[in-house]
């Protein structure tokens, strides 16, 4: 039987990026499948604080927000398995496992903590060593999240592509070691929709813990607010006709990157749709009406939930036991192989 298994990092409020490439799809494949087909969506909480979160109150606050976040989009939690990564131990514990299955070097070639950590000169021996253990071997607890469930698809935007290529490495190697077939080979469901980026650095993807936040609309701002963030999206100065050229047009092909992710329609088809506008103004307005006319339905339902804290915790609770139970299961089974038991 299939398992499809997705977390997301309360790292702060979701925004387009988060929607588009990850939670809105959860929902679109929870929505297909009535087949006993196991969910399991959560947040991943044990990852976030691969950047330290000094502020403990904001963290918390943010773990309950993505559950509100999560349901508000659209996943039922009779449906689908929903809970916080932090409350299922055998996700630790399988992390320990498979590290001595990851190569350093494998590790290396990851792109994220890279980016994470502003490494610019990899030859900076003092930049480097301050690297913490935990952010480097971040995938390696991903990969123990997609195994531990013995998941067999996980939807992702493409950014972590190369994760799921490292846990199928990993996957590989336990299962030639032990000489077992325990763990699968988990397919990568990439979104549709092509990685969303900064409204004011269109070079850099949209992300939630982005300092400036005229670059990132989240999925709860207003409509005026939306508005005001649109207006001030970095674009160009061609006027009269609005296409996709992400090379010359960067800010402008984002948009319509976006606007083709909202409006589930290919690029050809967001061009044909805004070839009668002629100027930014216009342009922008049209984006703004389309974002908020999304968002608002998901919006309201976000604040509902934010009004009923006991619901959202006794969902993640609920989630968490059912989630241990097949996780105790399969760790069981990882120990019986290594000869734990
Ligand atoms: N800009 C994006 N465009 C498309 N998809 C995106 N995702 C994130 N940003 C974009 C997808 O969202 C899912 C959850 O991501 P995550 O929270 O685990 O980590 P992240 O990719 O590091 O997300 P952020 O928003 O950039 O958070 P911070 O600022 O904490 O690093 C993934 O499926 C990802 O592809």
């Amino acid at each position: 039987n299939a398992t499809i298994f997705s977390m997301i990092q309360p790292t702060g409020k979701f925004h387009l990026g988060n929607y588009l490439g990850a939670v809105r799809v959860w929902k679109d494949i929870a929505d297909l499948k009535d087949d006993g087909t196991t969910l399991l969506f959560g947040t991943a909480d044990l990852h976030a604080i691969t950047v330290p979160k000094p502020n403990v109150k904001e963290f918390r606050e943010y773990r309950t927000e993505a559950i509100a976040s999560i349901l508000s989009i659209g996943i039922d939690p009779e449906k689908a398995i929903v809970f916080h990564q932090s409350r299922v131990s055998q996700h630790a514990e399988l992390h320990w496992l498979l590290s001595s299955f990851a190569s350093m070097g494998s590790l290396n070639r990851m792109t994220q903590w890279k980016s994470k950590s502003n490494i610019n000169d990899q030859s900076d021996d003092t930049a480097l060593g301050a690297i913490k253990l935990g952010l480097f071997a971040y995938p390696v607890l991903q990969a123990a999240d997609i195994l531990l469930y013995r998941s067999t698809h996980v939807p992702v935007g493409d950014d972590q592509s190369q994760h799921l290529e490292l846990t199928r490495q990993l996957s590989n190697t336990f299962n030639a070691f032990y000489k077992t077939k325990y763990f699968p080979m988990p397919t990568t469901i990439l979104a549709p929709t092509k990685k969303i980026l900064s409204l004011s650095n269109p070079e850099k993807k949209m992300s939630k813990s982005d300092l400036n936040q005229k670059s990132v609309i989240y999925i709860t701002d207003a409509p005026d607010v939306i508005a005001k963030k649109v207006k001030r999206a970095v674009t160009d100065s061609i006027s009269e006709s609005f296409y996709y050229d992400p090379v010359n047009r960067p800010g402008i092909s984002n948009l319509i990157n976006t606007l083709s992710g909202v409006q589930r329609v290919s690029i050809e088809e967001v061009e044909k749709d805004i070839r009668h506008i002629k100027d930014h103004k216009n342009f922008k307005q049209y984006v703004t009406d389309v974002l908020v006319a999304e968002l608002t339905p998901s919006r309201e339902r976000f604040h509902h939930f934010m009004k009923n804290p006991d619901y959202l915790h006794q969902v993640s609770e609920e989630g968490a036991s059912k989630a241990s139970e097949i996780a105790e299961k399969n760790i069981t089974e990882v120990k019986r192989i290594m000869g734990f038991l």
